[in-house]
């Protein structure tokens, strides 16, 4: 069906192309001569195009200068600078390349306009231009490319075993996060086979010790100086982690989880005392348009310094200490280490050691 629409345009696009020559040849043939005299109206033109070069680019460049302060955050993370350097290099590059090619555009076409009496050199071709245009942008934009490359490796390879992980997963229209908690600092498994509308939004799997102690936070905490790990999924459609500060950008995908790692370099109270702004929070926010409430997805990013980012996961409550229903979910085995590691019940040996103190 496709196909049979896709050649029914062609053939009305050909017929009007074909109605359009007959036109032009009737009016040959009836003795209309095309306009041999050059019209105002090209000089003009030719005028215009000049006037609108010189208008576009003063403002382009007005604009990248005057609100420069607008589109450019100061950075606060360890791979940030590196990707800001690669960014500004990249801008460099093609700033120039579009300026000499506008220019030259406008130029020519003024350059070259109708004149009586002018006819057009005949320039066949020219093997050292050639090379030149094809070689110099082949190697600048291999440069460009492996460096990129380089720094997206860095950004995904594997995270070490002391990064702090935590878990973001988006969908319309919030983010929600899950650390690990305090006592296994490991994430437990989930399935998304097992997320309801009750409260297991994680769709945590209760069989796994894992997850009895991890715990979802409204906020994205996260300790300075140290590697974090974010394991990023999608529980509807396509999302974006969008950390504007750290120079952290990245999809979450339903189905395919993704990650990114990276050391924020500046606390929360570091960088208000930068900007000397004392009301500034860094914030998350989604940067795929994902459907109406695109826009709400914000959530407040709070670094600190290790021992306070470790004071509040330690004050933090257990998602099961949340949802005690799920409790029905453990494996009886397990039940009694589950209500101890989600701090619902007191762990016998360590009450003993107190009614021994
Ligand atoms: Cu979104």
């Amino acid at each position: 069906m496709n196909f049979i629409i896709f050649l029914g345009v062609v053939l009305v696009l050909a017929i009007l192309y074909m109605i359009f020559r007959v036109s032009n040849l009737v009016s040959i043939a009836k003795g209309g001569v095309v306009d041999e005299k050059a019209s105002s109206a090209n000089k003009i033109n030719a005028s215009l195009f000049i006037v609108f070069m010189v208008g576009s680019l003063g403002w382009f460049f007005w604009y990248s200068f005057a609100f420069f302060k607008n589109y450019t955050l100061p950075v606060a993370s360890e791979h940030g600078k590196h990707t800001d350097t690669l960014f500004w290099i990249t801008m460099a590059v093609t700033v120039v390349a579009f300026t000499i090619i506008s220019i030259i555009m406008f130029v020519f076409i003024y350059q070259y306009q109708y004149r009586e009496g002018q006819k057009a050199k005949y320039f066949p071709d020219n093997h050292y231009l050639e090379l030149a245009w094809t070689i110099i942008p082949a190697i600048v934009l291999a440069v460009l490319i492996f460096t990129g490359l380089r720094a997206w490796n860095d950004i995904t390879a594997p995270a070490s075993k002391e990064a702090e992980v935590v878990e973001v997963i988006g969908q319309q229209f919030a983010w929600t996060v899950r650390y690990p908690g305090v006592k296994d600092k490991q994430l437990g498994t989930v399935n998304y086979k097992l997320i309801d509308n009750f409260g297991n939004e994680f769709g945590l799997d209760l069989t796994d010790k894992n997850s009895f102690d991890d715990f979802k936070s409204l906020e994205l905490h996260l300790p300075v100086d140290k590697e974090i790990l974010l394991k990023i999924r999608a529980k509807d459609v396509l999302h974006s982690v969008f950390l504007p500060h750290f120079r952290v950008k990245m999809d979450a995908v339903p189905g395919m989880p993704t990650q990114f790692k990276f050391k924020a370099t500046k606390t929360t109270q570091q960088m208000r005392d930068y900007l000397g702004n004392p009301n500034f929070n860094y914030e998350m926010a989604c940067t795929e348009v994902c459907g109406r409430g695109h826009f709400s997805m914000k959530m407040s990013v709070i670094v600190e310094d290790e021992e306070s980012y470790e004071r509040w996961k330690a004050s933090q409550e257990a998602w099961l200490k949340q949802n005690p229903g799920y409790l029905k979910n453990v494996p009886n085995a397990l039940k009694e280490a589950a209500m101890i590691k989600a701090g619902m019940q007191k762990d016998p040996g360590s009450s003993v050691a107190e009614v021994r103190e």
